[in-house]
């Protein structure tokens, strides 16, 4: 492909101002470990891992070689009644890796087919089980469970779903943990809030606890602009759902395979949900996938019928795909070679003081930070919402800095790798660009 090459019309690219974008295109060319490279020649680092999945960084060479090797074996094999030992392999260590009785993996292709995976699997576990009338789903509002039907019925993102309803019925949400009085400039958890996850039980008493099949939350919002979980929240939603035989899923789509300082957000709290659906970090982003984590509970429920039906009359033509199970089997070994999750860990103080260290600049509302995660929240310009944080994203793009932008909200979230310097870099950038906002 020519830097050059003139007509960027046909390619109608997602959740992008395209016309806005094609007069001032941002193409990449290459990567490697912190940094892009762009068409033009200019060095980019990277501050939110791509898209919050290339977490290992950019062009891992044992990734890479997997990937490499197993083009030369097998490119594709079926995934219905057929097999090949790398999905296995790679769902033995997965189950292996994500804490309790999480024993199974489903495969998906992406964070939106694990948000539908789940939701259908608890449907299938009632019905498996006797209570047909165990099917109702509960989200969050400010949640954001990917694009298809499913997802976008529990999540709660307005703008992801205001032309495409009608959704799902026999949905519910929960509120949102954000802008909790005494919460602002929390660094990890916030204090506040865990009785937000109380209004559960008024959902429960509204629609009755035998026709609810399952809540999901991301533990950690990512989309809606990092929102940590209130101290404490996420076990009493845990507690009530358990009380109450409903299922909890965890959405760690974006907080799984290090992001947060651990495996999961399950294993860094010692939370036992019954589903925990996984994507990007899954393979660093090298080949698409994504994965639920599921209960021996759920599982043997479903497949307990007679052996030689179809239990479960669900998947994908690309469900564990041979590179993706390479990409991931390798990635998992880089996390555990390079030790990522727990160097995610021990840089997260020193990330947490740099992000918090722009809480001077007077259009800054609120800085939240879990993990290797944080978001500046800026005061929006006057009649114009998200454009005071997209003037921030275009300016530190021109000074060779990739952030990511939702709303008025800065998020960071850099690859695992990241060295302190790099993190002043990012900081001393946006330090900079904020005093021209
Ligand atoms: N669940 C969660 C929690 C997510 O964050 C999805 C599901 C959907 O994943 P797929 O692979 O279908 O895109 C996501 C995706 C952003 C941003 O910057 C967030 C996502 C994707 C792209 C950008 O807010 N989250």
């Amino acid at each position: 492909m020519t830097a050059n090459m003139q007509n960027l019309e046909s390619y109608w690219m997602p959740f992008t101002a395209n016309r806005a974008f094609k007069k001032n295109p941002r193409l990449f060319a290459s990567a490697s470990g912190m940094y892009y490279q762009t068409t033009e020649g200019k060095k980019v680092l990277d501050g939110c891992a791509g898209l919050w999945c290339v977490n290992a960084g950019h062009g891992n060479k044992k990734i890479n070689d997997a990937i490499k090797f197993q083009v030369d074996q097998m490119t594709y094999s079926p995934a219905f009644q057929g097999g090949h030992l790398g999905a296995f392999e790679f769902a033995e260590r997965l189950t292996d890796l994500f804490p309790g009785d999480l024993n199974h993996a489903f495969f998906t292709n992406s964070g939106s087919e694990s948000a539908d995976t789940s939701l259908k699997l608890a449907r299938a576990y009632f019905k498996a089980r006797g209570n047909p009338e165990k099917i109702k789903l509960i989200g969050r509002d400010k949640g954001y469970h990917g694009v298809n039907f499913g997802g976008l019925s529990v999540g709660g993102i307005p703008a992801a779903r205001k032309v495409f309803g009608p959704f799902l019925p026999e949905v519910d949400h929960l509120p949102h943990t954000h802008n909790v009085e005494g919460n602002l400039f929390s660094k990890g958890q916030p204090e506040h809030g865990v009785e937000l996850a109380d209004r559960l039980l008024e959902i429960i008493e509204l629609h009755g606890a035998d026709t609810i099949a399952a809540v999901i939350v991301e533990p950690m919002a990512g989309s809606a602009g990092v929102v940590v979980p209130p101290k404490g929240y996420l076990e009493r939603l845990r507690k009530i759902t358990k009380d109450n035989d409903i299922l909890l899923i965890f959405d760690e789509v974006i907080t799984a395979f290090g992001r947060i300082g651990d495996v999961s957000t399950a294993t860094l709290l010692n939370i036992q949900p019954d589903m925990i659906n996984t994507a990007k970090g899954l393979t660093n982003g090298a080949v698409p996938m994504g994965a639920v984590l599921v209960s021996d509970e759920i599982q043997r429920t479903i497949v307990d019928g007679p052996p030689d039906v179809i239990e479960l009359f669900h998947g994908y033509t690309y469900s564990g795909h041979p590179l993706a199970c390479a990409a991931g089997i390798a990635t998992l070994d880089v996390y555990k070679e390079e030790n990522l999750f727990e160097r995610a860990a021990a840089l997260s103080p020193y990330f947490e003081k740099a992000v918090h260290s722009l809480k001077r600049h007077n259009i800054v509302r609120d800085i939240r930070n879990f993990g290797m995660v944080a978001a500046i929240d800026l005061i929006p310009r006057e009649g114009a919402p998200s454009v005071r944080a997209f003037d921030a994203y275009l300016k530190a793009f021109e000074q060779g800095l990739l952030i990511r932008t939702t709303g008025d909200i800065i998020a960071l979230s850099p690859p695992l790798i990241i060295e302190e310097k790099q993190i002043d870099t990012i900081i001393n950038t946006l330090d900079d660009i904020l005093t021209t906002l």
